[in-house]
């Protein structure tokens, strides 16, 4: 079986807080089309790639909070992008919220294969921002209000002929994302996000977002010897510029497909999932080098404590 997946990271620009499902669903169809135009298998969607990023948004109803989430994936308005993949025989992830019939409710991506099967299911870890009503920032980041803790952790799923994970915009800052799927053998990683250019409570990252974006994936990918593929939904959202620099990282932390633009735009990239071998044979030969006996803080403190 080829060791190669050709992958097209489709960011999505902006979308607004009233377009519909179908509207949305109409895009990334479109991207599939263009994605298996140009020979991919294997197509990824940004977080929350279905509504807008709603929070931005301060809510209590608990009705409208719910119309932003999914109950059934496929349902009524996603069963055509099922549908088009399969026909195309593509695979794809897709970051969306997810209400649960238990009325759980988290931040989600999904990997899909070919035949329109969902092999993987990840929930978001990492939800950044806060809980409660802060007036004074400009817009809101209310994702540890409106979703639950992670119950799936970082795993990984053999799928398109190698070991592949996810995780999900925030946890793509933290690196023990990616090593905990780099233990399990990870050999590429997708990941959908939100981030919007300004960050309220440190203004003064704001000119660094794109680099932060960059310098994050890049260390995870040749740290752990694996493909990243980064995909934003970017662009001027409901009045809240995001960043773009959607892009596709090889195992030796080298870019190797952008996008150029903050709209809806492909990056592809034909994916040799054996060019991970080279660093995880040698430099992050985990079983070789890693000293696991000293890295108990780790996972034992979750604050810094600073010496007496
Ligand atoms: N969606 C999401 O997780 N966004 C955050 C916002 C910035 S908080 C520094 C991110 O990490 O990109």
């Amino acid at each position: 079986m080829s060791r190669q997946i050709t992958v097209a990271a489709a960011q999505l620009g902006p979308i607004a807080r009233n377009d519909s499902r179908a509207q949305v669903v109409g895009r990334l169809i479109a991207h599939l089309q263009e994605a298996k135009r140009l020979g991919c298998d294997l197509v990824v969607f940004p977080e929350l790639a279905l509504t807008t990023f709603f929070p931005r948004w301060f809510m209590t109803d608990a009705a409208e909070i719910d119309s932003f989430f999914e109950h059934r994936m496929p349902g009524p308005d996603t069963q055509a992008l099922f549908d088009e993949a399969k026909r195309l025989g593509l695979g794809f992830s897709l970051g969306y919220a997810e209400r649960t019939p238990e009325g759980r409710h988290f931040n989600t991506s999904i990997l899909v294969d070919r035949d329109g099967t969902i092999i993987g299911k990840y929930r978001k870890v990492h939800l950044p921002g806060h809980r409660e009503h802060e007036p004074w920032r400009r817009f809101q980041h209310l994702e540890k209000r409106y979703f639950d803790e992670s119950d799936t952790g970082f795993r990984v799923w053999r799928a398109f002929g190698g070991i592949l994970g996810m995780c999900i915009c925030n946890d793509r800052r933290w690196p023990e994302t990616y090593r905990v799927m780099g233990l399990q053998g990870a050999e590429m990683i997708l990941l959908g996000y939100n981030t919007p250019v300004h960050n309220p409570p440190a203004p003064d990252h704001d000119a660094l977002s794109l680099h932060h974006n960059t310098l994050v994936m890049q260390a995870g990918a040749y740290q752990n010897g694996c493909w990243v593929v980064g995909v934003a939904k970017a662009g001027n959202e409901e009045g809240v510029p995001m960043i773009g620099g959607t892009q596709i990282i090889a195992p030796s932390g080298m870019t190797v497909a952008a996008t150029r633009g903050e709209g809806d735009e492909l990056a592809v990239a034909v994916c040799d999932l054996d060019a991970c071998l080279s660093y995880k044979s040698t430099t992050f030969n985990f079983a070789a080098h890693r000293m696991p006996q000293h890295y108990g803080l780790i996972v034992e403190r979750r604050g810094a404590e600073l010496p007496p």
